[in-house]
């Protein structure tokens, strides 16, 4: 695959690191919601809002977007982040996040903010609507494709696994799923709880076409999302293989941090992590942030 230019791949990195940032002060404006899984899928939603999805982000709505739903609904705040800094709304919104009347809902409301396609938290029902999506546009021969992304936690849903029987069955090549695969879920290491192993074959064994990738490795997802556009008869499942809190040292690969946010001592030190981060990405870039 072709490599994106390297200048590009290094703003896409700053980018990341900027949505990880914007993460880490509105969870701490909001006093709740979850810090690992966001932070972690940072290079996946950067990827998609940045490169891979044809999208207006001043007309939401515009009939041939891409439509990208997101079924783990509890990361919201990476996908938020990533609007708002495409240009959905201001970074400023950002901080009235699970406030009452916020179209920042803790979880995606299609009611608050229609731009987000599709309502999600109860895991497992966002794969429904993708493969709705997917299946309403080819019936209406429409050229967008439909993106989905999923966690690992939430494979235990029996609904995800009807989904993906459906979307191979239909073949619905115009459908993009993408795994977090960080081994976190609610209380504990998705190994311990219930292995998704062997995944790769479970998903091939339901037609789905399957491409693993390093989840931090920006050129590596888009590549992945295009060779997608080039497979024929099959949906494609990404497995994103990512760290949960990655970026910060004291949130990376504990689970406690599923669904808790920082409090002001621990924020100040995830924005001086991500900072120094920031400066070896490009010294020349410094991103600045009060507390
Ligand atoms: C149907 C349903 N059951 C339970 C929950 C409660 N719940 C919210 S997040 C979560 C853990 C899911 O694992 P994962 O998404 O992999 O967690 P993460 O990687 O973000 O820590 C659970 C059980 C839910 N939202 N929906
Ligand atoms: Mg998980």
């Amino acid at each position: 695959m072709k490599n994106i230019i390297k200048e590009n791949l290094l703003q896409l990195e700053l980018m990341a690191n900027t949505i990880r940032q914007d993460i880490i002060k509105m969870l701490l404006a909001a006093g709740s919601g979850h810090s690992g899984g966001p932070l972690d899928l940072a290079d996946v939603f950067t990827a998609l809002y940045f490169n891979v999805l044809k999208q207006n982000p001043k007309n939401p709505r515009w009939e041939e977007r891409d439509r990208l739903c997101l079924s783990c609904g509890h990361v919201a705040p990476v996908r938020y982040a990533a609007m708002a800094r495409a240009g959905y709304f201001s970074v400023e919104e950002l901080q009235t996040l699970r406030k009452l009347g916020s179209p920042l809902q803790g979880h995606p409301s299609f009611e608050f903010l229609p731009a987000v396609e599709n309502s999600s938290g109860p895991l497992g029902q966002g794969t429904s609507v993708a493969v709705g999506m997917a299946l309403a546009a080819k019936m209406k021969k429409e050229q967008h494709r439909v993106y989905c992304v999923v966690s690992d936690g939430e494979q235990q849903e029996g609904q995800c696994w009807e989904a993906y029987m459906f979307a191979g069955n239909r073949k619905l090549d115009n459908l993009t799923f993408i795994l977090d695969y960080n081994n976190m879920q609610i209380d504990g290491y998705v190994e311990d709880i219930m292995s998704l192993k062997p995944i790769k074959e479970k998903y091939e064994s339901f037609n789905l076409y399957v491409i693993e990738v390093d989840g931090h490795n920006i050129q590596e997802i888009i590549d992945a999302c295009n060779l997608a556009k080039t497979i024929h008869t099959k949906p494609t499942m990404i497995i994103a293989h990512t760290i949960p809190g990655k970026g910060v040292d004291f949130m990376e690969n504990d689970y406690r941090w599923h669904g808790s946010p920082p409090n002001t001592q621990q924020a100040k030190e995830a924005l001086n992590q991500l900072e120094k981060i920031r400066m070896n990405i490009n010294p020349s870039s410094k991103a600045g942030f009060n507390l």
